[in-house]
């Protein structure tokens, strides 16, 4: 089982987003095991995308990811770290396929609907940014049996 970290972002709350695409989520059958509601702040915003505060879109990434909540949860599932980026679709609305998330709801290179951790090592940085061990919940959903074989989970 793998865990990773997933951010509904302010455009999807604003555009009152948010249910309907993270229904897509429980309707693959991944197990959210974190929620919380917040406002990132500029200092979280330079943690979160420590990679590019160099670059020259970063201002403005700041400016868009501070300036509404956001909502921060962590699923957990087999490959569910692949398996999600795969549901987002490419970073660029534009270029993401039609059937993911970007692709259908997107038009934007920023605008992106939703952040995921692209790589185990990433998932481990943001969860333990946004996540204190204690709001990790371990719990087995009573339909779990329906969504994995035994020897798969
Ligand atoms: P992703 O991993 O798909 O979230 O994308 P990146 O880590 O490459 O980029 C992080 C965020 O920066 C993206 F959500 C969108 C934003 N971004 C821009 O606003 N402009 C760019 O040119 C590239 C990325």
């Amino acid at each position: 089982m793998e865990r990773t970290f997933v951010m509904f972002k302010p455009d999807c709350l604003e555009r009152g987003l948010l249910g309907r695409i993270f229904s897509r989520f429980e309707e693959k059958g991944l197990r959210l095991v974190a929620m919380k509601m917040l406002r990132v702040t500029p200092a979280l915003a330079r943690q979160h995308y420590a990679e590019h505060v160099e670059k020259p879109f970063y201002p403005s990434l700041e400016e868009f990811i501070t300036a509404a909540p956001v909502v921060a949860t962590v699923f957990e599932g087999p490959e569910v770290i692949r398996v999600v980026r795969e549901m987002l679709g490419a970073t660029s609305g534009l270029k993401a396929a039609a059937g993911t998330i970007r692709g259908d709801y997107s038009a934007s290179r920023q605008m992106n609907l939703v952040h995921a951790s692209d790589s185990t090592e990433s998932a481990t940085r943001e969860i333990g940014i946004y996540f204190k061990k204690e709001d990790l919940l371990d719990w087995d959903p009573s339909l779990a049996c329906w969504l994995q074989a035994p020897s798969e989970a």
